[in-house]
């Protein structure tokens, strides 16, 4: 039976190409930064986003930690939006690390107002911790692949910077919202401090994620990533897929958003499926299943016999489209999402 995993973008395989560059690349130990293909991936990575320098870190976890660390100091406040994965789903690696403190805020489609940030960023006070930076995510996980687009970023920006604060974006898969907007991605870094994104989601290098930003910042966060254990050898062997992800994976994104749209909307179609399709903007879709009165759990060990393979919680259900998605899998999956829904 054919395997059609929708759990994540992270489960793309290399392709061959980048597992011949892998074969082929020159390489040397990059703590001494001497790593040639390391450092050809850190320089490219840059340039794509507009900034000074970028450093490869192991993953996206590790990147957000990074970047937090490098622009806090331990007893900071960390404004987010509430259902943000740095959040949520990294460990509460900021607080254990950094001894830093999340402030959690509402946003819309993931999305933070800039009147919402202001009133949540308090005065100088003695009783307070200092709010010293704010993160957003593009696209944003939990909202269903939702994107930031520069005029929303450019309004977070101007009040962070009126209160003296930085701003993160964890871009783990900003070229998706990139393409999904249809502008350079330089666009939606232009108004943040530092952003990290993965190269081993929808762009399919099997490991890696950068971190950009000015030269300064990308110092103390290579010092971090020191510390937690992040100081690779050769790790010319993880940037020389990296490079052919950055240059040739990009463009084909939109094949992954124009599946993932065909998917939502016909599960639109299918009573007892409850899915907003204003969130399905990339490569992510969620929609609630209360109606078929099965908890997820019922709903993907169903799938799961049928070769389908998914996540979700409660009533929720996440697919995620990819490079190794096609739309005759998604066709599959939608007749037997219907199957079971008329067997139930
Ligand atoms: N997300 C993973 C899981 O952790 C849920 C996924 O399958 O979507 N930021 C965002 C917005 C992410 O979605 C992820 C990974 C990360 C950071 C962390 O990246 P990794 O997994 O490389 O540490």
């Amino acid at each position: 039976m054919k395997i059609i995993d929708l759990r994540s973008d992270t489960v793309t395989l290399p392709t061959q190409e980048m597992l011949q560059a892998i074969f082929n690349a020159p390489l040397g130990d990059d703590v001494y930064r001497e790593d040639p293909t390391v450092n050809k991936l850190e320089e490219l990575a840059a340039k794509k986003m507009g900034k000074e320098k970028a450093l490869l870190v192991t993953s996206g976890t590790q990147g957000n930690l990074v970047s937090v660390l490098a622009q806090t100091k331990k007893g900071d406040e960390v404004i987010m939006e509430a259902t943000s994965h740095i959040y949520l789903t990294e460990v509460g690696g900021m607080s254990v690390v950094g001894g830093l403190m999340p402030k959690p805020i509402p946003g819309k489609l993931g999305i933070l107002d800039p009147t919402v940030l202001e009133g949540a960023i308090r005065e100088k006070n003695i009783h307070y911790p200092e709010p010293t930076l704010v993160v957003i995510e593009n696209t944003h996980n939990m909202a269903g692949g939702t994107c930031w687009n520069p005029s929303q970023i450019k309004a977070i920006h101007e009040v962070a910077k009126k209160h003296g604060m930085n701003v993160h974006m964890d871009g783990a898969r900003v070229f998706n919202a990139a393409v999904a907007l249809n502008i350079d991605v330089k666009e939606l870094a232009r108004y943040v401090d530092s952003v990290m994104f993965c190269l081993s989601k929808g762009l399919s290098a099997p490991i890696g994620s950068l971190v950009v930003g000015d030269e300064e910042f990308i110092e103390r966060a290579r010092k971090w990533r020191k510390m937690l254990g992040g100081g690779m050898r050769q790790a010319g062997v993880i940037a020389a897929p990296g490079i052919i992800a950055l240059e040739k994976m990009v463009d084909r994104l939109k094949e992954d958003h124009d599946n993932a749209k065909a998917l939502a909307e016909g599960l639109a179609r299918i009573r007892g499926i409850s899915i907003d399709l204003e969130t399905v903007q990339t490569n992510i879709v969620r929609y609630d299943i209360a109606g078929l009165g099965m908890t997820s759990k019922e709903f993907v060990a169903k799938l799961g016999k049928c070769g389908i393979k998914t996540s979700g919680s409660d009533t929720s259900i996440r697919m995620v489209t990819h490079r190794m998605v096609c739309r005759s899998d998604i066709d599959y999956t939608l007749r037997t999402i219907e199957k079971i829904v008329k067997e139930r």
